[in-house]
């Protein structure tokens, strides 16, 4: 006997899509096979696709609730790729807890967080990545990160992507034929084409890896630790670019003791500025757990900026904590260059600042966000997030390490191999391969409505 059992029912959901609170109109979105029949009883009439029309809404015994527009788009042709209808009516949060219980007790239930986007996804309406860049583009922090957003939602971040793969799958067929013909494969692997075409992938990639490690900057904002012996100056630095008296400022070496932070726009990036605590070797307990805390923020900082008196220059204590830094992304800076007698004396390569004559901070804003990141006037940045970099950064590790293998053993098969890891990491940013708890974890992070 046939059984249907194992096919899933697709439900109908519906949420408001509008934010809390009260409002000339409030929206609820109704998507599945049934939204079109909810709305028809909700309105009493036929609706009719692609219009919008004015509709009263009624509760069971036919007394309106509300009235307001009625927008029914037919599958496919919808933002989720299913029936959809958008009831706009008045924004008041009593009233859409009315109507939004009305359309439950007709045959929805209420969407989780994202579920929207989720079956967009799902449905093939909009890939991985665009997804995300429609939330990224409502939390966008910055115009620069919605103008970025905005290009990443309409595929110019995705379509790269694509590009690549397909560039990578031609490359694969090219090396996977050389492995059918065993015999031959030296000859196919001697092949300049296959290094042409390895290198022409390497170059998208790492020019993909630059342009999301910026779209990542843009979305999350840059993390910068000040640190540096007592009293270099990090508290000055950060008022300085803060613009006001955030920190305490004395000549007595140990003031700072939590770590203050101040969220501040950069040239249009958005950057929080951490200052810390000195670090010197210490028998107070509260400096003790203050100097703790700025080793914390060293670890989590993009960048760091490492503050060294210009009036005492290198110092063998300075030069521990150079040696304590384990990674390269900081910068030694000398302040106080008010105070110098002649500048010159540091070598041309140094940097200097001073808090109190402004000198050098250009120079040091430039440092922090890159020279040339006016990402205001570039329209070709796309948004990107953490997830996105770290999938390109393994694609580019395997992809080098198949170049590797070409260059060195012309193993055929091995290089196959990365080739097709090299792929899989690329479709993990569109979504082609990506597991099941990864989507349920980027979905859920989206708003209900959305
Ligand atoms: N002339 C001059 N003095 C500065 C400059 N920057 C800081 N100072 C002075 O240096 C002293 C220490 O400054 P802070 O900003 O408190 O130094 P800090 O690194 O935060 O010190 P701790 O919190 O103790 O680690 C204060 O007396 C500041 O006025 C500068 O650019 N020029
Ligand atoms: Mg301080």
């Amino acid at each position: 006997m046939l059984s249907n059992k194992s096919i899933p029912v697709v439900e109908t959901i519906a949420a408001v899509a509008t934010p809390p609170g009260i409002g000339g109109i409030g929206i609820i979105r109704i998507s599945g096979p049934s939204a079109l029949e909810i709305a028809q009883i909700l309105t009493g009439t036929t609706l009719e696709k692609g219009r919008a029309l004015f509709r009263k809404f009624l509760d069971e015994t036919a007394h309106p609730i509300d009235h307001g527009l009625c927008i029914y788009s037919q599958a496919p042709h919808s933002f989720t790729g299913e029936h959809v209808v958008e009831v706009q009516g008045h924004g008041g949060p009593i009233l859409l807890d009315m109507l939004l219980e009305r359309i439950c007790s007709l045959g929805a239930r209420l969407a989780r967080a994202g579920e929207f986007s989720e079956r967009a996804f799902l449905n093939g309406k909009l890939d991985l990545a665009q997804a995300e860049a429609v939330a990224d583009l409502i939390e966008s922090g910055s115009r620069a990160a919605a103008k970025a957003a905005i290009r990443s939602l309409e595929g110019q971040f995705s379509s790269q992507v694509k590009h690549l793969v397909s560039e990578l799958i031609y490359l694969r067929a090219y090396v996977e034929a050389a492995l059918d013909f065993a015999e031959e494969e030296i000859d196919f692997l001697a092949d300049s084409s296959i290094q042409d075409k390895l290198d022409s992938c390497r170059s998208s990639l790492d020019n993909l890896l630059k342009q999301a490690e910026r779209g990542r900057v843009l979305n999350d904002g840059l993390n910068v630790a000040i640190v540096g012996l007592p009293n270099a100056g990090k508290s000055s630095l950060l008022n300085y670019l803060a613009g006001y008296e955030a920190a305490i400022v004395t000549e007595i070496p140990g003031t700072t003791r939590d770590v203050l932070r101040e969220n501040i726009s950069l040239k249009g990036i958005p950057v929080r500025i951490n200052d810390t605590a000195g670090l010197r070797a210490s028998d107070n307990l509260v400096e003790q757990e203050g100097i703790k805390r700025a080793w914390l923020e060293i670890d989590k900082a993009d960048t760091i900026i490492l503050l060294v008196d210009g009036n005492l220059g290198l110092t063998p204590d300075d030069q521990k904590i150079v040696e304590a830094l384990v990674s390269s992304n900081y910068h030694l800076i000398f302040s106080k260059s008010d105070l110098l007698a002649k500048p010159t004396e540091l070598k041309v390569s140094d940097y200097f600042i001073s808090t109190k004559s402004g000198e050098g901070i250009d120079a040091l804003i430039d440092l922090i966000v890159g020279k040339d990141s006016d990402y205001n006037l570039d329209n070709q940045t796309i948004l990107a997030r953490r997830r996105h970099v770290e999938a390109l950064i393994s694609a580019q590790a395997s992809l080098n390490q198949a170049h590797l293998i070409f260059t060195e053993t012309h193993s055929g098969e091995l290089m196959a191999e990365d080739l097709r890891i090299t792929q899989q990491h690329l479709n993990e940013i569109t979504g082609e391969f990506t597991s099941d708890d990864l989507l349920g974890t980027i979905f859920s992070s989206f708003c209900v409505g959305k």
